[in-house]
């Protein structure tokens, strides 16, 4: 019997009529795209790639990150047009009277845009919502939706929103290499269990817009510091732990460690995949010590389902095979805990 009660009380999709989405746009003059905090490639392509079709309509738009994305997504079209919250607070604060529909993109509530205080000044505002999302248990306070949490990206869905208002016509090279980003990263390059034949034939019609993968591919994943892989690979040898009776493994790292490979922000992503791809491994976690807390990164193989444990025990949330939390007990403790939990999971 598995160890975790799944809540299901939200659908596990959501798609508004033609009619609504069409209607709250055709009302809107001014439009705001947001995603969540520490946006990946997902957030700014779906957000980028909206941006470009609803320009298309004739409207305004604007897109709101709560902070920084990576700088390999610099290279992305119109990545220098979106506004940082973190940077520019006064900015936001005028544009958001004046915005009269809101789009919130990869995003499953208005709490992951951070504790910053954009959170607060988008509940506040009246004009409607619309979420386009694929993360599990979404908020019920929007006036439209198009999520699935079977899909395999927020761009994904940005491709099938505008399918289904009939504006794959409106599709070009730059909108086709920010949703293509978006697949590529969240799927892991096509790997995932996400990946259905729908996802394949999107990328399929993406390619024919002439972008160039290869070149995507190696502006999001061939961007390592000399720092940054002597981390992995100290991570990787002096920090992995082992646990084969409970098919389980984890890395611990402490901010002294980080600071000594001069760790800076993305440095361990993907880290926890590679605990991960130890072949009887089920489960695996990263956890990195900050000032403040300690994150926690999961992910699982098969129907072991990781963002239930995020939410039980790391307060957090995700995917079913990733998800992720926070928390503020020491680092010894958080691995005590996870070592704990992997014993009860009867791997
Ligand atoms: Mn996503």
């Amino acid at each position: 019997m598995p160890f975790f009660v799944f809540k299901s009380y939200h659908p596990m999709n959501k798609f508004s009529d033609k009619k609504t989405l069409l209607s709250l746009l055709n009302k809107a003059k001014s439009v705001l795209i947001l995603s969540h905090h520490n946006p990946d490639a997902d957030a700014v392509g779906s957000s980028l790639a909206l941006y470009f079709l609803i320009k298309k309509l004739k409207k305004k738009v604007t897109v709101v990150l709560p902070n920084a994305f990576p700088e390999f997504l610099n290279w992305m079209p119109a990545s220098d047009k979106i506004i940082l919250f973190e940077n520019d607070k006064e900015k936001v604060k005028q544009i958001l009277p004046k915005t009269d529909l809101i789009f919130l993109l990869d995003c499953n509530s208005f709490r992951r845009l951070g504790t910053d205080g954009l959170n607060e000044l988008i509940t506040n505002i009246s004009a409607p919502k619309i979420l386009i999302d694929h993360h599990r248990m979404p908020e019920r306070y929007f006036n439209a939706f198009y999520f699935d949490d079977k899909a395999s990206s927020t761009c994904e869905l940005i491709y099938k929103f505008a399918k289904h208002l009939n504006w794959l016509n409106n599709i070009d090279k730059k909108i086709a290499q920010c949703i293509y980003t978006g697949l590529v990263t969240d799927t892991g390059s096509f790997k995932y269990d996400s990946v259905s034949p729908e996802t394949m034939r999107i990328a399929a019609h993406l390619l024919e817009y002439n972008i160039h993968h290869t070149q995507i591919q190696q502006n999001v994943f061939d961007t390592y510091s000399y720092d940054r892989l002597k981390l992995v690979g100290y991570a990787l040898s002096e920090k992995l732990r082992y646990f084969p009776e409970f098919k389980a493994a984890y890395i611990a790292l402490s901010q002294k460690e980080l600071k000594k490979f001069n760790y800076k922000k993305g440095d361990t992503e993907g880290l926890v995949n590679s605990a991960l791809s130890i072949k009887d491994v089920q489960i695996s976690a990263l956890f990195t010590e900050t000032d403040k807390l300690v994150r926690v990164s999961l992910r699982s193989k098969g129907s072991l389902d990781v963002n239930e444990i995020a939410r039980q025990y790391f307060n957090g949330g995700g995917h079913k095979n990733a998800a992720g939390g926070q928390m503020t007990i020491p680092l010894d403790e958080v691995t005590k805990l996870f070592e704990s939990i992997v014993q009860k999971l009867n791997l």
